[in-house]
């Protein structure tokens, strides 16, 4: 197992829960490390860029009016095989289909507000790193 660094975000409706910590403390007590995060409200235009691949699906003005309803957190996590273990923390993208235990089990309010998003391979999570980071926001821990 390599070290990865996967693109992770904690959605509208699990911000306006209020646990961004609880969230971040999961990802923490699974060994990853938070390398860049910020808080951002993403424009239609920024919600529509990230989700392209989806564009002309039925779900898709549903999906960008969900992204752009409140702030999220964005955030890069760094660890072994991280992309993998960030997907198994969140669990499935239909929280009927989460198992107990995971992010979208615990706060997610249907299939769109699903509460996390986690890049699906190591080349999604390089595109969707850049797509919100700076290469000198992101920082390798040196402690
Ligand atoms: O990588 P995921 O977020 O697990 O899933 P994805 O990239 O296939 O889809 C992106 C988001 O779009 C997903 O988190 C929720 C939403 N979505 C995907 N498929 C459907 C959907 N929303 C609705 N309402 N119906 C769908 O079939």
């Amino acid at each position: 197992m390599t070290v990865e660094r996967t693109f992770s975000i904690v959605k509208p409706n699990a911000v306006a829960k209020n646990v961004i910590g609880a969230i971040y403390s999961r990802f923490e007590a699974a060994g990853l490390k938070i390398v860049a995060a910020k808080m951002v409200h993403l424009t239609r235009e920024q919600a529509e860029g990230f989700y392209a691949e989806h564009k002309g699906r039925p779900f898709f003005d549903g999906l960008v009016d969900f992204m752009t309803s409140g702030p999220i957190m964005v955030q890069v996590l760094e660890g072994k095989d991280a992309v993998r273990r960030n997907r198994e923390i969140m669990g499935a993208t239909n929280p009927e289909n989460a198992l107990a235990g995971t992010l979208r089990a615990d706060y997610a309010d249907s299939l769109t507000e699903n509460a996390a998003h986690g890049s699906d391979s190591l080349e999604s999570a390089e595109r969707e790193i850049a797509y919100f980071f700076a290469n000198n926001e992101v920082c390798p821990r040196t402690r």
